[in-house]
């Protein structure tokens, strides 16, 4: 079976089993939806002027972004392959809309961001597997809020569906790194997304002599030492335009790094169903710790459920048997107990009114007492430490309980004493059955 029908059968199972989950637990299943839908993704960002727009060209072999000093191209642009047209470009508002894309979740950021996405299609075979993202560059803070959307929640959506990140930057900002990369990586995978951004140095023809270049990289490393608060630094690439670079700039072993990058972005899409997979592990793992968490409230209200049941039947069938007995001085109307009259042989139907008054009323009792009293004692219990009801063992799971702790309240809050019979331990074991058989396999099957 080769990648792309693996994909579109992990997309049908996905979707049969995992979607009425995501929709009981009140979770975005879109997320899942969009990852599984669309060609492999390269997602190009870094600060303005970085030569992201150069880079693009060249590797597509046409001049299709615009490229300048200033910060003038604000556009999120997805540049993919025509289907035979010759260069179609397709506004925000219909990609948005367009449910064979996976840009619908875009719709949440507002007409400002939307007005500021388009598509741009053409041939070039580099585009034939995959779509290349040119993004609109860092500003300063300043100018930051006149864009009328939230650019880092926007970055890290596209980063969040992308196979490589390249985050780009040129020698002269090579401090203004961080904030791009924090607001990529937290949406990407816990264990794995770091690989899926690449570092690269780009303009390095600029750098005077060697001093120069060592001092940007130098500082480079630094932060990014900051950054991902490891000792070991990732590989950082290097390139520089050939095109606008002076060719005495251009070093012996430059050409070679250049390639060097070049080679990692045509690879990007052979990654892509490794991806697939992780996010889907990654999301059905935030649903699984959300269902545990509802699980073991209902396990507990289910406990304390049959112990009412069991207090209130023996009442009950205490009161049948007994209870006219005691009522039987206060009560003139009782002219013999359940018991005598069945000792006596003089038991007719009217005889059993009273017991079963008694027995009846205390069953409502017992019923009100566990529904109004104590279920919700419970869920108040539970919702005053919801993390006493998951097991937190491991630093990743202390981290997913972070990110699902709201998701977690929003559940509780809606539970009623119904939904105790309404399959939560079930939903629950689906999870854990998704998780641990189906996605184990098709992991498998790409090893192999
Ligand atoms: N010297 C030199 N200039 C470059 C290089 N790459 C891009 N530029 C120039 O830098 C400016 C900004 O490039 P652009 O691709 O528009 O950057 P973007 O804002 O990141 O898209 C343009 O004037 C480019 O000609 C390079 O490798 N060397
Ligand atoms: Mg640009």
């Amino acid at each position: 079976m080769n990648e792309t029908e693996l994909q579109k059968q992990l997309q049908a199972k996905v979707k049969k089993k995992l979607e009425p989950l995501f929709a009981r637990y009140k979770m975005d299943f879109g997320g899942i939806d969009a990852s599984l839908k669309w060609k492999p993704i390269v997602l190009i960002i870094g600060n303005y002027s970085s030569g992201k727009s150069t880079l693009i060209n060249e590797l597509v072999g046409q001049d299709i972004q615009r490229t300048g000093q200033a910060p003038t191209d604000d556009s999120f642009t997805i540049i993919t392959s025509d289907k035979g047209v010759a260069m179609a470009e397709t506004p925000g508002s219909t990609l948005v809309n367009d449910e064979k894309l996976p840009f619908g979740g875009f719709k949440q950021f507002g007409e400002k961001l939307i007005s500021h996405i388009c598509m741009k299609q053409i041939s070039s075979p580099i585009l034939e597997n995959m779509a290349i993202i040119d993004s609109p560059g860092m500003l300063d803070a300043t100018s930051e809020k006149d864009r009328g959307y939230d650019y880092m929640r926007v970055l890290g959506e596209f980063a969040r569906m992308a196979d490589l990140i390249v985050l780009m930057f040129d020698p002269h900002k090579a401090g203004t790194i961080r904030e791009s990369y924090e607001a990529i990586r937290n949406t990407l995978p816990e264990k794995s997304g770091e690989h899926r951004i690449i570092f690269v140095m780009s303009r390095i023809d600029e750098c005077d002599n060697l001093s120069d270049f060592t001092r940007s990289y130098g500082t480079l490393c630094w932060n990014m030492s900051q950054m991902t608060g490891r000792k070991d630094i990732p590989h950082i690439y290097l390139t520089y335009s050939p095109k606008v670079a002076k060719p005495e700039a251009v070093a012996r072993d430059w050409p070679q790094e250049r390639q060097q990058l070049i080679d990692k972005i045509k690879k990007a899409p052979s990654f892509r169903i490794n991806h697939v997979l992780e996010d889907i592990d990654r999301q059905v793992n935030e649903v699984q710790i959300v269902a545990q968490a509802v699980a073991e409230v209902m396990r507990r209200g289910s406990a304390l459920f049959w112990k009412y049941t069991n207090t209130t039947l023996f009442l009950a069938i205490a009161l049948f048997l007994f209870g006219d007995m005691v009522l039987a001085g206060m009560l003139p109307f009782i002219d013999q107990t359940l018991i005598a009259s069945l000792r006596g042989g003089t038991f007719e139907p009217a005889t059993l009114i009273v017991p079963a008054t008694l027995a009846l009323a205390m069953l409502i009792l017992g019923h009100l007492a566990f529904s109004k009293f104590a279920f919700r004692r419970l869920l108040k219990k539970s919702l005053a430490n919801p993390s006493a009801l998951v097991t937190l063992d491991s630093d990743y799971r202390r981290n997913l309980w972070r990110r699902m702790e709201d998701k977690v309240r929003q559940n509780l809050q809606v539970l009623k004493v119904g939904d105790l019979w309404r399959g939560y331990g079930r939903s629950l074991a689906k999870i854990d059955h998704f998780l641990g058989y189906d996605l184990k396999m098709y992991y498998e099957k790409i090893v192999s």
